[in-house]
């Protein structure tokens, strides 16, 4: 622990070690990291709370509680899987089309506009993980349905869906972005294109065109909801744009289990991984860790952060 905290940061910090509730922890730490002198050889203590402070956040706006949809529609879908991803598009762009080839799920697909009239949920797998992938009503310029607001506030990811079969590309967009940024208020929401057609005929003149308007902006994804091609990418795309982290439990003695990771917000300790196996394990007697950042089976404390791919051990 670096020299020079003030009296008031260890009074505040045993507080929130006793605190009961998540708002009350955030408020707590958020006054820690306000008093605590920023300087070399706090580094680490500030890091530390800025990822604490970041992950409680996420996983309130998760629950639903402060900082989630704020204007009280409650048409939200619950969330499942490792993150939720609200498609946003102008009418034919493909986003029914995708959800149905990219997921097991079926929305219908026509070449008549505005053929999806509610939002259609689908899981979107990506190698040991699902996505939880939401096709929407189209966004019509002087109207969008109250459902796709209150997704797109809830959202951890939106994702722009736009045809390169169509001349109105550029101007579509705009539509979507306009919308995009007036819902999502202060929410941290991610934000991605996908350039779906790919594989129409004038599509890769019409991509060069967007990616001069748009390139240095936006991160666009060129894909082909029909062929299925640019999806591999896409999916990397949506698992580092999340910001999630994926860990291994492992019972003392057995193998590790490949096949159902932890997933997290990147940032998240020991305890949270504890938590997420199971509400028992918060209270492990102690636990070890597997990974390239640390010595095989180098016993952890429960405020460690993890890091992607690590395997860790919980001893009741
Ligand atoms: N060639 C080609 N056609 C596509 C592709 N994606 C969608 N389409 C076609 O474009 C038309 C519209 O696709 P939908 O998936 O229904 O579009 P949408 O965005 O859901 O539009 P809404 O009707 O407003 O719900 C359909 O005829 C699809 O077959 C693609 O990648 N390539
Ligand atoms: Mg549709």
């Amino acid at each position: 622990m670096p020299a020079n905290l003030p009296p008031t940061y260890y009074k505040l910090k045993h507080q929130h070690e006793t605190a009961k509730t998540d708002e009350e922890r955030l408020s707590l730490l958020e006054e820690m990291l306000r008093i605590v002198p920023k300087h070399k050889g706090t580094e680490k203590v500030v890091s530390d709370l800025r990822k604490r402070i970041a992950v409680l956040k996420k996983s309130s706006s998760a629950k639903g509680g402060k900082g989630a949809g704020k204007k009280g529609y409650s048409e939200h879908i619950p969330k499942q899987g490792a993150g939720q991803i609200v498609m946003l598009g102008p009418p034919n762009s493909g986003k029914s089309l995708l959800l149905s080839n990219f997921t097991k799920a079926k929305s219908e697909v026509s070449p008549t506009p505005y053929t999806t009239t509610m939002p259609v949920v689908g899981m979107l797998q990506y190698e040991n993980i699902q996505f939880q992938l939401i096709d929407t009503p189209s966004i019509m310029q002087d109207f969008i349905s109250p459902a796709v607001l209150t997704l797109i506030r809830n959202a951890d990811l939106c994702l722009g869906v736009v045809s390169l079969a169509s001349d109105g590309l550029l101007d579509e967009l705009d539509v979507v972005l306009t919308v995009f940024n007036d819902q999502r208020g202060d929410a941290e929401v991610g934000y991605l294109v996908v350039a779906n057609q790919l594989d129409a005929s004038g599509a890769s003149d019409r991509l060069e065109i967007l990616t001069e308007f748009y390139g240095e902006d936006l991160h666009i994804y060129p894909i082909s909801a029909e062929t299925g091609e640019g999806k591999d990418a896409l999916s990397q795309a949506f698992y580092d744009t999340l910001d999630i982290v994926r860990v291994y439990p492992k019972a003392p003695g057995k193998p590790i289990e490949r096949d159902d990771p932890i997933v997290l917000p990147n940032g998240s300790t020991v305890l949270d991984a504890a938590l997420g196996l199971h509400k028992d394990f918060a209270e492990f007697k102690f636990a070890r860790i597997w990974g390239p950042e640390w010595h095989d089976g180098q016993p952890v404390s429960r405020n460690d952060v993890i890091y992607d791919g690590d395997v860790v051990e919980f001893h009741l």
